[in-house]
């Protein structure tokens, strides 16, 4: 990882095109840092200095040797009340790539330097405007995939984690108060509040923690989604139901077994959340060279897959007990082509669905168990916090680890000092996640992920 941040100085004037690369009807250069004004005015026509913040005012730029470049808008504002908590311009030209380029050349040739990946949100978290889990959240906003992503990276960025991590940060704070008094005052301390007060208190903030943290897996899920692999015997109907599925034909379907060799891979929006989808090889004992690189590929995806659905030919009724079954928590027992005359076969899976990948019959039903089998619980409520970031779930878990020494301490009558030692280590680690105590190295690896302009 390269750490492309450091070192970060304070109001140093940096821009960039925040508006994605190509041909659009506008295009913004952003300009931020103490002398973003100072920049913008050699190139701007129009009274710069005059203007009031958070007004908009129609003007043009000249290059610095007076070739008038576009007729722009110009969006001032300044200082505290900005993004990035420094005075701000934003010059709204017409959305050509060339004509974006050349205002962005002048602005740098004017004094600006230009801006690194996330260096504008950088700003607003070293200026105190946002903390570092909602910083973190504008990222995820902006790659969000899907509806449930952007909920919870909107969620963040309101800073309800943050405020939960402050609610922790401050409970704790309390206890550690006491704790250190019973290090300064080993006879008075006590008087503060009891031992059973103070393991009370803990075991309620480990509870939320770790409840907090076990929400990491729904997060992922909200996040990246899931993969989901098609699997079974050649002609089973696999590739005509990702066809199904995808509402469109991806995959090649003919009577020949065996017509799939490689994985397809397509993605599909399911209540809102994001798959993978991978249709693969029918599996089967074969020599054919293609056919079996194939069915080794079939199973490698199919260990990997969070999903599987196990198709299985119900008009012909083959033999279950000749294969390797997936996993049972992980799979869907789909008996498909009940158009035909069928029977129904006997499976040891908990979730099965019967349809016609052909007629479509049953496929709703499929979909509708696709959401049960993920939410097994249900799916985590509007109100509910959860956590998406690795980062924040690793702080997490530390702390929680800190938490349980701490208390078994409390509880073996460890000296005093050591439990003052684990409450700090407990507190770094929350304070991580919003940022309070972040290195240059960690910030750096984070916002280097972002987009440049943001
Ligand atoms: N009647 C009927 N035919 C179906 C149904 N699903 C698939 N088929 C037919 O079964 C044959 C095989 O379908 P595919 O979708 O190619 O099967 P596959 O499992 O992908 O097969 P391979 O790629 O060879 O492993 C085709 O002729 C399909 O039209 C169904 O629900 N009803
Ligand atoms: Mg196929």
């Amino acid at each position: 990882m390269e750490f492309v941040h450091r070192p970060y100085i304070q109001g140093n004037t940096i821009a960039a095109i925040a508006t994605p690369p190509g041909e659009g009807g506008v295009a913004i250069i952003r300009v931020s840092g103490s002398q973003a004004l100072d920049v913008v005015s050699k190139i701007y026509t129009g009274p710069l200095f005059s203007y009031k913040t958070h007004t908009a005012h129609l003007g043009k730029i000249c290059s610095l040797q007076g070739e008038i470049l576009d007729e722009v808008l110009i969006l001032v504002m300044l200082g505290s009340r900005s993004f990035t908590g420094e005075d701000t311009v934003e010059i709204h030209c017409h959305g050509g790539s060339i004509v974006t380029r050349k205002i962005l050349e002048e602005v740098l040739l004017a004094g600006a330097r230009a801006a690194l990946p996330g260096e504008f949100s950088l700003k607003a978290f070293m200026n105190g405007k946002i903390d570092l889990a909602q910083a973190e959240a504008i990222q995820e906003l902006i790659s969000a995939r899907n509806d449930s992503s952007y909920a919870a990276a909107k969620q963040q960025l309101e800073g309800r984690l943050s405020g939960t991590i402050k609610k922790f940060q401050k409970e704790l704070t309390e206890i550690a108060a006491i704790l250190e008094a019973w290090v300064d005052f080993p006879e008075e301390g006590l008087e503060f509040a009891s031992e059973e007060e103070i393991l009370a208190s803990l075991q309620n903030v480990l509870q939320e923690m770790s409840a907090l943290s076990s929400s990491f897996s729904e997060g992922r899920i909200l996040r990246e989604g899931l993969s989901l692999c098609l699997m079974g015997c050649p002609n089973a109907g696999k590739s005509s139901l990702m066809n199904a599925l995808l509402g469109k034909d991806r995959s090649i379907v003919t009577e020949i077994a065996g017509t799939t060799r490689d994985l397809v891979e397509d993605d599909m929006t399911l209540g809102g959340l994001h798959f993978r989808i991978t249709d693969t090889a029918g599996i089967r004992e074969t020599d054919e060279v293609v056919e079996k690189e194939g069915i080794i590929r079939s199973k490698r995806a199919m260990e990997e897959a969070d999903l599987v659905l196990w198709i299985h030919d119900a008009s012909c009724g083959e033999d279950l007990e000749a294969f390797i079954l997936p996993p049972l928590e992980k799979t869907i027992f789909v008996q498909n082509k009940i158009d035909k005359p069928h029977r129904l076969a006997e499976h040891p899976f908990s979730y099965s669905v019967a349809l016609s990948a052909k007629t479509g019959q049953g496929v709703d039903a499929l979909k509708e168990m696709i959401h049960k089998v993920v939410w097994k619980k249900g799916p985590p409520s509007k109100e509910e916090i959860v956590i998406t970031n690795a980062r924040h779930k690793q702080a997490l878990d530390a702390a929680i680890s800190a938490c349980k020494v701490l208390i078994d301490g409390i509880r073996s009558g460890v000296s005093p000092e050591f439990l003052a030692a684990d409450m700090r280590k407990m507190l770094f680690e929350l304070a991580s996640i919003v940022g309070g105590n972040i290195t240059e190295d960690v910030l750096s690896a984070i916002f280097s992920k972002f987009c440049v302009g943001k």
